[in-house]
């Protein structure tokens, strides 16, 4: 199959394209590389060493696999976008493509706009660009579970059936987004939703929980090919996070109380949904949504099982209650499906106590690479954050 893969030089963008491409797929990236710019102004940088573009996609060639193509492109400036779709002419575009922290998001108004306009001017060209060039191909877009907020119902995959006033309705499950990141990703949901209805466009919503780990098979074929792993306040998740803690022998950071749930998924299984939603594409006209993760578990949970694994290496680790920087509930109810990978046959590689301690020792290997300036959360979502407190460089504006 031949696929554009939007924001290929990614966290997960990249683990996909590698194994992507590994299953003999014709794999061209399209990446500004404006994440590696965005560490640049937070001045934090990934755990791990990455490598530029071109010395990944050498490293990959000389794996003995099917080379990938890479271009330096802004899915947000559409006539690159239009180019770069009329040259590969692909049968499936995938878009990681977009600013994906939600602390990044709540920093101030510029980047809260930045995230806005980029995620959805991305979102947005896409899908006038399928549309004028190929609009048989099928658009593989990355949501996320915090799309839906955390409701005291169970969440479906995407729809609810509901009925009113004697009414009956299959509609969009509701939405309630905890930052201008999520926001951005519904208002994405939206404007795919419409342009399968109007234009017959097929699409699969793949609506991620936060995403854990640090290689794949193909990631950890050779140090050029690492991923990035983000622990840092603003890009650093939760369970990447509490890892890198626990090598580093900072105390793990639960915002809060830490009933906080959330869906997880290990990287490994993020690279096998692609695959399996690209295997089976949506019909056109469809937009088809599916919950992208394996596991549920409160912060606190996660917090405890790294404590537990970090004493049997035998690691002082210790769990702080630090005041909650974000606006969200603490307790609440949770429970979501996610039966429509698991149809397609993902079978979940769960967090066992192996997980969690190969997490802690890639974070060891690094660990003199650890900032300890970067650990505690900075941005607040109500209060507004010095730049001098986030430790910026010299730019003011991102975009
Ligand atoms: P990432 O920041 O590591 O990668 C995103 C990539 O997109 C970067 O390489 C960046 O340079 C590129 N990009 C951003 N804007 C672009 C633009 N305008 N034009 C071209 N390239 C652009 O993020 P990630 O963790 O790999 O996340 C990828 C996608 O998955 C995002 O859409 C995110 O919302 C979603 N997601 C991630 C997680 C997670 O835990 N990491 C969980 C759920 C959903
Ligand atoms: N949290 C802590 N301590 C930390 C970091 C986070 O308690 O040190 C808590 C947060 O308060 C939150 C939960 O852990 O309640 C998850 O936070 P996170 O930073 O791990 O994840 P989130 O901000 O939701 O964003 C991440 C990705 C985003 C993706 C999302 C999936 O950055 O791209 O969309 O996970 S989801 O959460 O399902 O929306």
């Amino acid at each position: 199959m031949r696929i554009l893969i939007i924001g290929g030089d990614g966290y997960c963008g990249w683990a996909s394209a590698l194994h992507l491409a590994a299953r003999n797929h014709d794999v061209t990236i399209l990446d500004s590389l404006v994440r590696r710019r965005w560490d640049c102004e937070l001045g934090v940088s990934t755990l791990t060493p990455i490598h530029s573009m071109t010395e990944r996609l050498e490293a990959w060639e000389r794996q003995g696999e099917r080379p990938i193509r890479f271009i330096e492109a802004d899915a947000a400036d559409y006539a690159a976008l239009c180019d770069a779709i009329v040259t590969t002419q692909p049968e499936a575009i995938v878009n990681f493509g977009q600013q994906r922290s939600a602390p990044y998001s709540m920093i101030d108004r510029d980047h809260a706009a930045a995230t806005m306009i980029n995620n959805s001017l991305c979102n947005l060209n896409v899908l006038w660009a399928m549309r004028e060039f190929a609009p048989g191909a099928h658009l593989v877009k990355l949501g996320t579970m915090g799309e839906y907020g955390t409701p005291n119902i169970e969440i479906e995959e995407g729809f609810i059936t509901i009925e009113h006033k004697g009414r009956r309705d299959t509609l969009p499950f509701p939405k309630q987004p905890g930052s201008f990141y999520h926001l951005s990703k519904v208002a994405d949901s939206d404007q795919i939703y419409f342009a399968t209805r109007v234009w017959g466009l097929r699409a699969t919503d793949l609506n991620q929980g936060v995403v854990y780990g640090v290689h794949t098979e193909e990631t950890a074929r050779a140090p050029e090919l690492i991923n990035r792993f983000d622990y840092d306040g603003v890009f650093g998740t939760a369970l990447n996070r509490f890892c890198v803690q626990a090598a580093l022998g900072h105390p793990l950071t639960v915002y809060g109380r830490g009933g906080q749930t959330r869906a997880f998924l290990n990287i490994t299984d993020t690279v096998r949904c692609i695959e399996l939603a690209l295997q089976s594409p949506a019909p056109a006209g469809k937009f088809r949504v599916f919950n992208q993760f394996t596991q549920t578990f409160s912060v606190l949970n996660l917090a405890r099982h790294v404590e537990r694994v970090g004493k049997m290496l035998g690691l002082r680790v210790r769990i702080d209650h630090v005041e909650n920087p974000r606006v969200e509930r603490e307790t609440h109810f949770y429970s979501s499906l996610n039966t429509n990978l698991l149809a397609l046959g993902l079978e979940p590689v769960l967090l066992t106590d192996e997980v969690v301690a190969s997490m802690i020792e890639s974070a060891r290997t690094f660990r003199s690479r650890i900032d300890r300036a970067q650990i505690m959360p900075k941005v607040r979502w109500k209060g507004l954050v010095r730049r001098s407190e986030l430790g910026f460089l010299d730019s003011e504006r991102v975009g």
